[in-house]
């Protein structure tokens, strides 16, 4: 049945996470309401969250959806049509294996540029004051800036950027736009002329990159493509149909390659194994240098999630090949 009763998305324009699931609600035609998490909905956001984090779906049955992967699946298997998934399974599994890495890696690119540099850390942190303090009391948003840089700067230990990784979180970013400006100077979409649950992961990050003063210049400047997909994903359409592995592999396999299987898989499969050593830190070779973090239990329960994804996608035709050629397999199948 069509719900016409719209549901109610806490989010906040400046969360990657919250941005993603809006766009995925304006591909999929779901009436929803856009709540501008903030003072003025405190209460109400309270009383349905079970973790203080955005975004957050109400939906209109009463249930609440946190998390953006879960609250994407579950609405996309009670409305399965637009697809967000290529009709191919090993296509599915590799939009899903990507998303996957935006979520959990990308973000530290997005995250580093924006609370690493001065001029991006003050236009993010203006902006969010401004939707914390009510119009016209300049004093007070300044003070909440203030107080926001001072809550999120500290925040980069806990995605592990610093002095001795950004180098290598920065290069990732460059050689993620290098890749997307390929595929998509070929397609309007990662997967084809229509978006897949990859782009959504992606665009999250990318989107909120490009509202920072730093990486928009970047990608203004070299990245067309990619400047005008994000644009694109604002509100996400089909153009077309998916495209064939032959036509998306140079791509696709060198993300696979040098970001998923070369940084994500193994930083996460560290973490994972730090936390259950119980460890406070761990180190992880990366690119033949040390990269270092406090480790985060939230990665090590989305790994095992794609873990299991793949167990159950691993019969599909050609994936095997294509996670052996790319070095993911070894990290999935452990
Ligand atoms: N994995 C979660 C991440 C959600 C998340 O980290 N949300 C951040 C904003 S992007 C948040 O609410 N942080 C709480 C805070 O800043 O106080 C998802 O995909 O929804």
């Amino acid at each position: 049945m069509t719900q016409t009763t719209p549901c109610r998305l806490f989010g906040s324009e400046l969360s990657p996470y919250s941005v993603k699931v809006r766009s995925y609600l304006r591909f999929k035609g779901i009436p929803h309401e856009w709540i501008a998490r903030g003072p003025g909905n405190d209460a109400e956001f309270r009383k349905h969250a079970k973790l203080p984090l955005i975004p957050l779906l109400a939906m209109p049955d009463g249930q609440v959806l946190q998390d953006s992967t879960p609250i994407i699946e579950r609405l996309e298997a009670g409305q399965p049509e637009p697809s967000i998934h290529p009709a191919d399974p090993m296509l599915r599994f590799l939009s899903e294996l990507i998303e996957e890495y935006a979520d959990e890696w990308g973000n530290k690119q997005m995250f580093g540029n924006r609370w690493r540099n001065a001029a991006d850390a003050k236009s993010a942190a203006a902006r969010i004051a401004e939707r914390m303090v009510p119009d016209g009391d300049d004093a007070g948003r300044a003070v909440a800036a203030i107080a926001v840089e001072e809550r999120m700067v500290p925040r980069l230990a806990f995605v592990g950027v610093h002095d001795g990784t950004w180098d290598l979180v920065d290069a990732s970013m460059r050689r993620l736009l290098d890749a997307l400006e390929l595929q998509f100077g070929l397609r309007r979409y990662l997967f084809g002329d229509r978006p897949s649950l990859a782009d959504f992961g992606l665009w999250g990050q990318l989107y909120e990159a490009w509202t920072d003063p730093t990486p928009r210049a970047l990608i203004d400047e070299l990245y067309p493509n990619v400047w005008r997909w994000i644009a694109r994903m604002l509100d996400p359409k089909i153009e077309g149909d998916w495209d064939s592995w032959t036509s998306l592999r140079p791509g696709i396999a060198h993300l696979l390659e040098t970001e998923v299987a070369g940084l994500f898989l193994p930083w996460s499969t560290a973490n994972t194994a730090a936390l259950a050593a119980g460890k406070d830190t761990f180190t992880v070779t990366l690119e033949g240098k040390p990269f270092d973090q406090q480790p985060q239990k939230y990665h090590a329960r989305s790994l095992a999630e794609i873990r299991r994804k793949y167990a159950a996608a691993r019969d599909a035709p050609g994936l095997d090949a294509v996670l052996e050629a790319t070095g993911c397999k070894r990290w999935l199948a452990a």
